[in-house]
């Protein structure tokens, strides 16, 4: 299919703080949208895929200050550092964006424009809490303790700044809402958002004027702009916008705003659910399809974070368990959406039963079969299939169609669930036909199932790669199975594993992981 034929699909992460190094928590958001982006262009979709760093604001200037360097080259550094890590968790992001890029200055100065034409941003100004570590603005009753209600110091901020008359939003917001069920995943959180905004808006402090680490206000070299005004941004700066100016993009830009999914995290969704559409209500512009929110990742039980030590570096993981092994326990062990905890035990557990035992055993038996028992070369599938086969390749016929439905939500445990469910009605078919003890008795009974198998294990290979792009490929590759043939059109059941083919030896692709017993004294 020509690219302007296909479907669009344009996916982003948040832009992450270079106050520090990435951690586990941001491997997990770029991952969800990774593990989306592959799915939709393995189902012939035309997709865009964005993640980046979010490099002003007082965070940043802090944090450069505080290692005794300009905020460019702490910038630059940390950002790299994310930049390394998509590398590392083999992210497929079509682009990497960051602000304190020249086509993000343009898009903000342009945004910031539009809102002081239609006047909606007008100069005030501000005396309330700010806490810096959350670049948020917290009004008194907010303060629980001194601090902001997430727990992080507040200090008290007087100074001129410019306001978005976020207060005369609140209406055409909840109208959008209710308009569109599906904007904000889960519904628990988009009950939240909603009850924010009946609670009332007042107008949002859009720009600050006693640093200068930010883009320049148009017109007032004072004032900087608010980082989330400027972080927001980006998901329009990526798409070729504004289309007029020295980067423009009128085509890409067509093809991929608005979004269909910002993925976030439950921290900043207000953010995005909230602030983002008013802003863009209030330009004129598209608002995004979708936004999800998932949940927070602990160490072991205990919140991450780097005075307590337990900040979990994905680089390690994937040293440790394996890439593909990493992806796959991030994207099952918890339920989309909801918080999850971290452990080394239920890492191994996964690794160990998940992939090694069901759906390595399977793989590695029946390839290594086929390449004994059958001269190397892939067995046809029975003309008169017994109603075992009937039911074992119904099964994983049908799963496409479910899997895909649950991307579309978000419910990435529950599409893996169900493609686990598959593998183990292979395994009992395995036990059940017991192909080993047919090859004396009925040897064209024998390749017949283990065609049956290899059918099966060809899809469910297709349909793991947006997971475990590195384990499928290595399987795919033992069943033969070209690169041209691995896209969603060979899956589901209208194209059939091809006989004749030469079966190489399988090497096992799925490894145990042995625990040594300091390890299973500390676990
Ligand atoms: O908020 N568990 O950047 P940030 C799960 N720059 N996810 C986690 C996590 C954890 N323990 N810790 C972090 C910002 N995350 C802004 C965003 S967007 C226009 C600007 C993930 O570096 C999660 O996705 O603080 C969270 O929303 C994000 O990192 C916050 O990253």
């Amino acid at each position: 299919m020509a690219a302007q034929d296909q479907p669009n699909f344009y996916v982003t992460t948040p832009i992450y703080y270079v106050n520090d190094k990435p951690h586990i928590g941001h491997a997990y958001t770029t991952l969800a949208c990774d593990v989306l982006a592959r799915f939709k262009r393995l189902d012939g979709y035309n997709v865009m895929f964005l993640t980046g760093t979010d490099e002003h604001g007082q965070k940043v200037e802090k944090a450069a200050g505080d290692k005794g360097v300009s905020p460019q080259a702490f910038t630059d550094s940390v950002s790299q550092n994310f930049r390394d890590l998509t590398g590392r968790m083999n992210f497929s992001n079509d682009d990497f964006i960051r602000t304190t890029e020249p086509r993000h200055r343009e898009a903000c100065q342009k945004l910031w424009d539009m809102l002081v034409e239609r006047g909606h941003i007008t100069l005030g100004s501000y005396a309330g809490w700010y806490a810096v570590r959350d670049e948020a603005f917290y009004t008194e009753t907010e303060i629980v303790d001194g601090k902001a209600p997430t727990g992080a110091p507040v200090e008290w901020v007087e100074e001129p700044s410019y306001f978005f008359d976020l207060s005369k939003w609140q209406e055409p917001l909840l109208a959008f809402y209710e308009a569109n069920p599906d904007f904000v995943g889960p519904v628990s959180r988009f009950n939240e958002v909603k009850s924010f905004v009946k609670g009332g808006l007042r107008d949002l402090s859009v720009s600050r004027a006693s640093f200068s680490w930010g883009v320049p206000v148009p017109r007032d070299d004072a004032h900087v702009m608010y980082v989330w005004l400027d972080a927001l941004t980006n998901y329009m700066t990526a798409t070729g916008w504004p289309i007029d100016g020295s980067f423009g993009d009128a085509d890409k830009h067509k093809s991929f705003w608005p979004a269909d999914l910002h993925m976030v995290g439950k921290d900043i969704l207000r953010f995005h659910a909230v602030y983002w559409p008013a802003f863009l209500m209030a330009a004129g512009l598209p608002l995004p399809k979708r936004v999800f929110a998932h949940g927070w990742w602990t160490n072991e039980g205990e919140k991450i974070s780097k005075s307590l030590g337990n900040v979990i570096d994905p680089n390690q993981l994937a040293d440790e368990y394996g890439l593909d092994q990493t992806r796959y326990f991030l994207m099952r062990e918890v339920p989309f959406g909801k918080d999850g905890d971290f452990s080394k035990m239920a890492m191994i557990n996964r690794m160990n039963s998940d992939l090694a035992n069901d759906l390595g055993n399977l793989s590695q038996r029946v390839i290594s079969m086929i390449f004994k028992n059958c001269n190397g070369v892939s067995p046809a599938l029975p003309n008169n299939p017994q109603p075992e086969d009937v039911a074992l390749l119904a099964s994983v016929d049908a799963l496409l169609n479910i899997v895909r439905s649950h991307m579309d939500q978000q419910a990435f445990h529950e599409g893996l669930r169900e493609i686990w469910q598959v593998i183990s009605d292979a395994n009992r078919y395995v036990d059940g036909t017991a192909p080993w003890g047919l090859k004396k008795t009925d040897p064209d009974r024998m390749g017949e199932v283990l065609a049956v198998l290899a059918e099966t294990i060809r899809q469910i290979a297709i349909l793991v790669q947006p997971v475990m792009p590195e384990a499928a490929s290595k399987i795919l590759d033992q069943l033969a199975v070209t690169d041209e043939e691995r896209d969603f059109t060979y899956a589901g059941g209208s194209v059939r594993f091809a006989a004749g083919r030469e079966i190489t030896k399988p090497e096992p692709v799925f490894p145990r992981y042995i625990v040594d017993e300091e390890e299973k004294g500390s676990a």
